[in-house]
């Protein structure tokens, strides 16, 4: 038999996870079949732009799953897992800081970062770890109680670990290794049927949900995987035709009569899962816990440093103009800034630096004219083509929102106590891995891609 290279074990994987979370979470299964009916509603529709942002069989196998860890150690390792996948550490989000939340974790995006392997398969992991020294969210006995919690579990067996260690270094498993290799890493991330120490999860639960969901379990479980859509508002729609009830609206950019930039996810609201706890007398009594649930997201265009400025800028506009004008929905008041100060082409975005894209030549009457030097000139001139280049990461924002919309309760956080050092360096030397920064990826593709067209024109 032959051996399996990373992306097909990365395919393989997706597939496996996504069997595994429709078994547990039915609801999934609906949404991802509501996904796939509205995507082919659209690619009926639009034709070939429905594939400009990616072809439909990408679209169809694209997924995000989200996982939450403790310690260092456990981010190291599941760095190792997702290694053999073809999954590099990309971006560093903080989840701790208001404006944009009050999460006590920090977070990275594992995903490809070649053209071709996303072009393969672009399964990617949002993966969070606890910050148990933030003495904002947590006192240092608490601190001290989760350390000493999280330091005893065991997430991922060392078979796994040195299979997915192999799998890095070969770039390959024989079948059989990879077979077992799918087994264990789709186990370590099941729900666990271990009870739950209530009196502990509920001490946690105070400081926050996502503390017990990581420090106050023995395992770490998948709890969200994401089909994406071609038309989200429509999806909105069918969706609660079905009666699943979505919690807010549609997170990141409006609905507008310009293109799709970054990302636009809703999420749909936590389940209630059986579960079973263990009383402080060692009975064990059954219950249900409010933690996973289901999200759906559209992609669009990367934005460039400066057009996140100046998405940035219209989302602070948004706000004002919201807090001025009590009842406004945040979709519509969106859209008017939007519309305002987004330029609503493709040609223009790429011209004015605010979006990221590749360039090929386009055929023109010889008219004896030399080509101008800047891209706004070669772009208006008619001398080069855009096309897009798909937002692959995450938004801050949309991923508090997300975290926050399927919390029981907001907590409690210390405003006047002091947060712990975390940053992108921080997160590299945990893992002992290169965190990349996803506008240097970006911006690396479409550099290259200005070069060879400027050398042949
Ligand atoms: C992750 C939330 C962030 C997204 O799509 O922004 C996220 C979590 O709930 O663990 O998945
Ligand atoms: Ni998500």
């Amino acid at each position: 038999m032959t051996p399996v290279p990373t992306w097909r074990l990365r395919a393989a994987f997706a597939r496996s996870l996504s069997d595994m979370y429709g078994q547990e979470v039915p609801a999934y299964t609906t949404l991802v079949e509501v996904t796939s009916e509205v995507n082919s509603d659209v690619l009926r529709r639009e034709g070939a732009a429905a594939q400009r942002l990616g072809t439909i069989e990408r679209v169809t196998a694209e997924r995000h799953g989200a996982i939450r860890v403790g310690t260092p150690r456990e981010l190291r390792q599941v760095s190792q897992v997702f290694a053999a996948l073809g999954l590099h550490p990309v971006g560093f989000y903080d989840l701790r800081e208001a404006p944009v939340g009050s999460i006590p974790v920090v977070s990275t995006a594992f995903r490809p970062v070649d053209a071709a392997e996303l072009a393969l398969n672009p399964f990617r992991m949002f993966t969070s770890i606890l910050t148990p020294d933030d003495r904002r969210f947590f006192d240092a006995e608490l601190q001290e109680g989760l350390e000493a919690f999280l330091e005893r579990r065991r997430l991922f067996p060392p078979e796994l670990l040195a299979l997915a260690e192999r799998a890095e270094r070969e770039r390959e498993l024989p079948a059989a290794a990879a077979g077992r290799f799918l087994e264990l890493a789709t186990a370590a991330f099941e729900l666990s049927a271990e009870p739950v120490d209530r009196a502990w999860y509920r001490r946690l639960e105070a400081v926050s949900g996502v503390a017990a969901d990581i420090g106050g379990l023995t395992s770490t479980h998948i709890n969200h995987l994401t089909p994406r859509v071609l038309d989200i508002d429509e999806l909105y729609r069918r969706m609660s035709c079905r009666g699943i009830r979505m919690i807010e609206e549609i997170q990141g950019p409006p609905r507008w009569h310009g293109p799709d930039v970054l990302l636009r996810q809703t999420p749909f609201r936590a389940l209630a899962e059986p579960r079973r706890f263990v009383l402080p007398d060692g009975r064990v009594e059954p219950g249900a816990l409010r933690v996973r649930f289901g999200e759906v997201e559209a992609r669009g265009i990367a934005l460039t440093p400066s057009g996140r400025d100046l998405y940035d800028a219209m989302l602070a506009e948004v706000d004002a103009r919201l807090a001025a004008t009590p009842g406004a929905r945040r979709q519509d008041v969106a859209r008017a800034v939007w519309a305002e100060r987004l330029p609503d082409s493709e040609a223009e975005l790429a011209a004015r630096e605010l979006g990221f894209f590749r360039y090929h030549l386009l055929e023109r009457p010889r008219d004896g004219r030399r080509p101008p030097s800047d891209l706004a000139g070669l772009i208006g001139g008619g001398w080069i083509g855009v096309e897009p280049i798909v937002y692959e990461d995450f938004l801050p924002r949309s991923a508090a929102g997300i975290f926050q919309s399927n919390l029981a309760g907001n907590g409690s956080r210390d405003v006047t106590a002091e947060g712990s050092g975390r940053d992108a360096r921080w997160m590299a030397n945990v893992l002992e891995r290169t965190v990349h920064d996803p506008a240097d990826l970006y911006a690396e593709k479409s550099r290259e891609s200005l070069r060879q067209v400027r050398s042949r024109l």
